[in-house]
């Protein structure tokens, strides 16, 4: 075997500061896009996505090592198809037909998520590590602080375990103006690819929208969306890739319902079909003790359309932090020869993977990247990752 993964990088588009021939020097040739300019709910005409595609091709003239646009992430889904809204079915019918769109483009993997409101969330996107390089952290204790003395959500108290109110508390009142400034500033930034980000009275309306609004609600939700298009998804030769919650738990009091491997085999026992598949992200399931990753990739194998690789080191009262790529809880050794050993008793063709997020170090650390996204940090996952791979596949083949 050559190749357990195909290599692949994120890129946000023309705008990102990475450009694509960085991400040929990078060793990719996978890449990981979505046309971020287009509302959400908009339909992706082929038109646009071909112009996407024909900045690759642009890149690629006389080039021996092509790019490829290899999946779409995200397509993002409209709130009103996840609150169940009665207008649902024509968000629902715009999607099926920017998947359809991409299916005739050739664009065939879509990872998606199912996130009410906020997708990805941290309390620090600078969090000094030991060697000097910063790393994105998720703090409990300090979304407490946020949801209760900044955002000042009705009841807040009520979703959190008592002990962990009163930490807080004590916390908020030793903490200088400047790291409330930090904390907020984390909290209300954007999603991935969206430059606007929130304001407090932008989330606290997003949260209002979801009142009433349970888990029990939105799985079902969930499995309406999922019934809809993962046959039109089918047809189109499309794979859908749900990415899990970050981190795997009601955030804000939000419901989170892709969160563990219960959730997982929720929603493929309702929707059985292979195009109803995961993007395995082994930081943001990897948050969760719960979570036993191998389990995971072992269970779902063949639904695993996708794959982003990072490792956070989990410690105390929900406190992560994101690690380097081989360190931290998520035992990269065991996850990746584990895909290494199904794809062999699989024969499948290697899996799109991205090192997910990397730390801000050396020269990138004058600039101004969005955070996880930087240059060299990912470099450095992107290559401790292949080189894990070289050794897995070496070693076990006795090259
Ligand atoms: C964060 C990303 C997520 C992911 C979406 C997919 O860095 O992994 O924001 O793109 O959740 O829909």
């Amino acid at each position: 075997m050559e190749k357990i993964f195909e290599q692949s990088w994120r890129w946000y588009g023309p705008h990102d500061p990475v450009n694509l021939s960085s991400i040929k020097q990078a060793g990719a040739n996978g890449v990981v896009t979505a046309l971020h300019h287009i509302p959400v709910g908009e339909v992706w005409s082929i038109d646009e996505i071909e112009k996407r595609k024909s900045l690759l091709e642009e890149s690629n003239k006389n080039n021996p090592f092509p790019l490829h646009w290899n999946v779409v992430e995200s397509l993002p889904v409209h709130e009103h198809i996840k609150q169940g809204r009665p207008d649902r079915d024509d968000h629902i019918e715009k999607y099926k037909v920017s998947l359809k769109n991409l299916g005739k483009c050739g664009v065939t993997r879509i990872c998606y998520n199912f996130m009410p409101v906020l997708d990805w969330l941290r309390t620090n996107v600078k969090y000094r590590l030991e060697d000097g390089s910063t790393a994105l952290l998720h703090n409990l204790e300090d979304l407490i602080i946020f949801d209760l003395y900044i955002l000042k959500r009705n009841n807040a108290a009520e979703d959190y375990a008592a002990d962990m109110v009163k930490k807080a508390k004590v916390k908020y009142s030793e903490m200088k103006a400047e790291e409330l400034e930090i904390l907020k500033k984390s909290l209300l930034m954007a999603l991935p690819g969206d430059e606007k980000g929130f304001t407090l009275e932008k989330l606290r309306k997003g949260l209002r929208d979801y009142e009433g609004i349970s888990a029990q609600q939105l799985r079902e939700n969930l499995v309406y969306f999922l019934s809809e298009i993962i046959p039109v998804a089918e047809e189109a030769g499309v794979k859908m890739a749900i990415h899990p919650d970050d981190p795997p738990w009601p955030v804000m009091g939000l419901p989170r319902v892709v969160s563990q491997a219960s959730d997982l085999e929720y929603i493929f026992r309702k929707v059985p079909q292979n195009a109803n598949g995961l993007t395995f992200c082994s930081g943001s399931l990897g948050a969760s003790e719960q979570n036993n990753l191998t389990e995971i990739i072992s269970n779902f194998y063949e639904r695993i359309h996708f794959v982003h690789l990072r490792s956070v080191q989990r410690e105390a009262n929900s406190r992560f932090y994101e690690a380097n790529h081989l360190e931290g809880s998520a035992g990269m050794y065991k996850l990746v020869r584990t895909f290494y050993e199904l794809q062999k008793k699989y024969n499948r063709e290697p899996v799109p993977m991205r090192p997910d997020h990397g730390h801000e170090m050396l020269a990138d650390q004058e600039k101004n990247y969005y955070p996880g996204y930087s240059a060299i940090g990912r470099l450095r996952g992107l290559a401790e990752l292949r080189g894990l791979e070289f050794g897995i596949i070496n070693t076990l083949e006795n090259k």
